[in-house]
């Protein structure tokens, strides 16, 4: 048999077992109602997520930014492929070490899937199923491949290829029995891929629930002065709307909650342990509060960050009723797949008014950021506060627990760094000589914006003038008129905080804990 024609058997039990796998774990979870992920691709990819070091989750949001899941996608494809090809070229001539590789895999594949927070032993019958499915295709294609070969032919590359393998009838098998059977059941194998994945993901319930509960009524309803915003094109809107706040998470599948079924444990260094349910949560006296979202990954210049208006009941009234002990300082808050934040107890006790969240801009919490209850805390980076999917608060110590991103190279505590990004003109666009807009964002949650200054060419400081700031939890829009001569220039922006401390020029890259230096733009300006 052929290298290429092996690698093409190869594929196609990959594929089919992948196809069966995917297929089965849907109805597992669909029809069984599993709380674990029986799908061996989620598992896998899930299980490397976990195990991505500062510097590989910084490249990759770097070179990605929010499609790294894509790119983990094909990545795992490209490899999962090859290594099913190479073993479908070695099962030509050694089928024992090729159908041991391949057990070894549905292995690999079946310890990730029990290796995921709520998975039992059951949830890794689907990758069993599949992986015996691949295995009997390793070894029937080929045969049944060299059956349909023609005895009769004797052309000079099946005699040559005769000479040295067990499968040396399936040498005679045409190229185009081998295009139809194995190509046939790789595209068949990657519809129940696509199937699966489809199936699982698919929201009808949760998306129903959302809709049909009422958001409670803030006691402090948020209005945004309209002096807030900026009426010039390119320029961040004052408020992000939901579709178009960046995303950014560990899970590969969002998770699907039923609030009827949520609850929230509270428990640790407390008095009384507390068991919340989303209809008691509810009933709580709830505020609305502006807080902008920034992820500790974001570069200069970078947009992860994004301004809502979120309605959620205080933490800090939450944790009063729970009692907490005067040894802890810090709360381990838990999501419902498993994931971690430790934030400070002073953060979520101050008057900053950190939120169990239910609302996000008038809405109930889209899917992907966190329905039904996340956490939203003024002043500190997603990864050590924004806990979406939320389901338990363990209160605790910084010497006793830490937070998911801690241990994989990331500073355990992440305030906020002061930022200032040019959102217009664009950085190389090319502009006319004479008045030009210069305008954008800057942010330094809790502290607020005092200050914002631009210089061109590395000229004096020019301050900004800004827009109105609401609170000082929320980004702070900024335009600046410059008059702007023929030839190239370079922008650069800063900003000072509200208690009079200018933005660092220190250059840092986003670990361990925020990238900081000043942004700079090159623009072009043209004869007028
Ligand atoms: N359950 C869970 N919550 C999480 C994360 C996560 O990986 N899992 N990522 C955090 C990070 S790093 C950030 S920056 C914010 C982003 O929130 P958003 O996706 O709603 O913008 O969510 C935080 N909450
Ligand atoms: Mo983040």
């Amino acid at each position: 048999m052929r290298t290429r024609d092996g690698a093409a058997v190869g594929v196609a039990a990959g594929a089919v077992t992948l196809g069966v796998a995917e297929l089965m774990a849907a109805l597992w979870t669909g029809w069984l109602g599993s709380a674990g992920s029986p799908s061996p691709l989620l598992a896998i990819g899930g299980a490397f997520v976990d195990r991505t070091p500062a510097w590989l989750k910084d490249w990759a949001v770097s070179t990605f930014g929010t499609a790294d899941k894509m790119a983990l996608a094909v990545g795992m494809i490209l490899v999962i492929a090859t290594v099913v090809a190479v073993i479908g070229v070695l099962n030509r001539r050694r089928t024992g070490l090729a159908q041991a590789l391949f057990a070894l895999v549905g292995v690999i594949g079946m310890a990730a899937v029990l290796s995921r927070p709520g998975s039992s032993a059951p949830d890794v019958l689907p990758t069993v199923a599949a992986t015996l499915v691949g295995l009997w295709l390793l070894r029937a294609l080929p045969r049944w491949l060299a059956d349909r070969g023609d005895p009769q032919r004797s052309d000079v590359e099946s005699l040559d290829a005769g000479l040295d393998g067990r499968f040396d009838d399936a040498d005679r098998a045409s190229r185009r029995d081998v295009i139809r059977v194995a190509g046939g059941l790789t595209v068949l194998g990657i519809l129940g891929v696509v199937a699966g994945r489809a199936m699982s993901a698919g929201s009808a319930t949760a998306e129903k629930v959302a809709r049909a509960f009422r958001l409670p009524t803030p006691r402090t309803p948020v209005s945004v002065p309209a002096g807030a915003s900026l009426d010039v094109p390119g320029v961040t809107s004052y408020l992000t709307p939901n579709d178009g706040f960046y995303r950014i998470d560990s899970a590969l599948q969002v998770p699907r909650i039923d609030p009827a079924e949520w609850s929230l444990r509270v428990y640790g260094l407390v008095d009384k342990e507390i068991e919340l349910s989303f209809e008691e949560l509810l009933a709580e006296e709830h505020l609305e509060k502006l807080v902008t979202l920034t992820c500790v990954s974001n570069e200069v210049g970078g947009n992860l960050a994004g301004n809502a208006r979120w309605i959620g009941w205080p933490i800090r009234e939450l944790l009063a009723r729970a009692g907490v002990q005067p040894e802890a300082d810090m709360v381990l808050s838990r999501s419902i797949d498993g994931w971690t934040a430790g934030t400070p107890i002073e953060a979520l006790t101050d008057d900053r008014d950190a939120l169990l969240a239910v609302g996000m801009n008038g809405e109930a919490l889209p899917r992907e950021h966190g329905f039904p209850v996340r956490m939203v805390v003024p002043g500190l980076y997603g990864y050590v506060s924004a806990t979406k999917w939320v389901t338990e608060l363990k209160v605790t110590r910084f010497d006793a627990d830490e937070g998911y991103w801690t241990p994989r190279g990331w500073d355990a505590l992440g305030p906020i760094k002061t930022a200032s990004r040019i959102d217009v003109p664009r950085n190389a666009e090319t502009v006319a000589a004479g008045d030009v807009v210069v305008a954008g964002v800057a942010w330094a949650q809790h502290r607020g914006i005092d200050a914002v200054e631009v210089r061109v060419d590395g000229g004096d400081w020019q301050a900004a003038p800004l827009r109105e700031e609401p609170n000082v939890d929320s980004w702070r829009l900024w335009s600046w008129t410059w008059p702007a001569t023929e030839g190239e220039h370079e922008l650069e922006v800063r900003a000072t905080d509200g208690n009079g401390e200018v933005q660092t020029d220190q250059i840092a890259p986003p670990a361990p804990d925020g990238a900081s230096g000043y942004q700079r733009i090159r623009i072009k300006v043209r004869a007028d």
